[in-house]
């Protein structure tokens, strides 16, 4: 099957006794049993597994081919189950742009179980290559990153990953989404989504995803999953499935949205800087030419001209058509300011490091009317 086709039909069948096309939200939290320990039929509990959750799970493991797919209650619970399969002493390289709550629970909740982080840029391989060694057990990537909109070439380091048998590679493809990237195909081990937001797609659910290709790692998810509790919820696991039928319709369209804003933006005199691997000027547009297929997504970062966060904050003050809110990636365009929004979790020094500037915008391009949303970004920049 093709990847429009497996956005609908992936993993999904007909509801057995009523024939029902979508699968029944089983709003429930057991399910009998015929004698101790023999459940009626395959479900005994739904923190360990719901009908409705099995759809989703079913449907996310297609559109990234993978084996099997686990759905949590947000994309850090989806996170947080991969960071249990580490014990103290091990290390982690992460890369150095990430959205900030994932970098606030690698550097305030686990690095206090002893677990070692190294935020590293990826687009340089050497970097990272430098740092792996036998206490490594995890490699963590976003790619694009948030907000700075950084690619890290996931072939390329799946082949130093690789080298060491006991690292697991776990990319979070929130941004790019399966429409545009497969990560496992480009040789990861994990692929983590805040489900949220583009596989949702409509702003109305908090949701994570974990997909794998191999088994046995799937059974540790799973069971990290089970054991601490982090699991969707069936309405949510419903809307999420909802969700990806139209993935690849909406991500075509954020794509188009995202390529016209960002050329608009790039040549506006106030602006200083876009950040959208779309543009041919962008640093790492080559690897996302090679690894993102049928596009670069609706996510879109800018900085002014005047360097001053006043001239953000009063842009952001001013947009209509977009609104302005923290997340990304549904169907109505988002702006946010990540310095005091998303990403102010993360030290002030450590974002002047990276480059996330008090003056930088981030847009989640909507599939609205091109029309009016160039509109809207000129109202406001005037
Ligand atoms: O919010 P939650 O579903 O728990 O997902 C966390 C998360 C993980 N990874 C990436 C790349 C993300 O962007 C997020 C959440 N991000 C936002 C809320 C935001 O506005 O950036």
């Amino acid at each position: 099957m093709k990847f429009n086709t497996k956005a609908i039909h992936g993993g999904q069948h007909h509801e057995k006794v009523t024939g029902s096309v979508m699968p029944p939200v089983f709003q429930t939290s057991t399910f009998a049993q015929v004698s101790p320990g023999k459940p009626v039929g395959e479900y005994e509990y739904s923190r360990a597994a719901n009908p409705t959750r099995t759809a989703l799970e079913e449907a996310l493991a297609s559109i990234e081919n993978g084996t099997r797919g686990l759905a949590f209650s947000s994309g850090l619970a989806a996170t947080d189950s991969v960071l249990k399969l580490l014990k103290p002493g091990d290390e982690v390289i992460a890369m150095d742009d990430l959205y900030g709550g994932t970098y606030r629970m690698f550097s305030r909740i686990y690095s206090e179980f002893g677990i070692k982080f190294h935020f590293v840029d990826m687009t340089d391989l050497a970097a990272l290559e430098a740092l792996m060694n036998e206490k490594t057990k995890l490699v963590w990537v976003e790619t694009p990153t948030n907000p700075l909109m950084k690619l890290a070439d996931i072939e390329e380091v799946a082949k130093i990953t690789k080298k060491y048998p006991n690292v697991i590679f776990a990319v979070d493809n929130t941004f790019a989404t399966p429409y545009l990237q497969r990560p496992l195909d480009l040789g990861a081990d994990i692929v983590m989504h805040s489900a949220t937001k583009y596989l949702g797609g409509h702003s109305d659910v908090i949701a994570g995803a974990l997909i794998v290709k191999d088994k046995e790692l799937g059974e540790k998810l799973h069971f990290a999953q089970f054991a601490t509790g982090g699991t969707l919820g069936p309405m949510d696991s419903y809307l999420v499935l909802r969700g990806i039928k139209t993935l690849h319709l909406r991500v075509q369209r954020h794509c188009e949205n995202g390529q016209k804003v960002a050329e608009y933006l790039n040549a506006h005199p106030a602006v200083a800087r876009v950040y959208y691997p779309g543009l041919e000027s962008h640093p790492n547009h080559a690897i996302a030419a090679k690894q993102m297929k049928g596009g670069f997504g609706g996510m879109v970062s800018f900085t002014f001209v005047s360097g001053q966060k006043q001239d953000a904050v009063h842009f952001l003050e001013k947009v209509k058509v977009f609104t302005l809110a923290e997340s990304l990636g549904g169907v109505e365009s988002l702006a946010n300011h990540p310095a005091l929004m998303t990403h102010a979790s993360i030290p002030a020094e450590k974002r002047a490091e990276v480059g996330i500037t008090d003056d930088m915008v981030r847009l989640s391009v909507g599939v609205e009317d091109i029309e009016d949303l160039l509109q809207d970004l000129e109202q406001a920049l005037r």
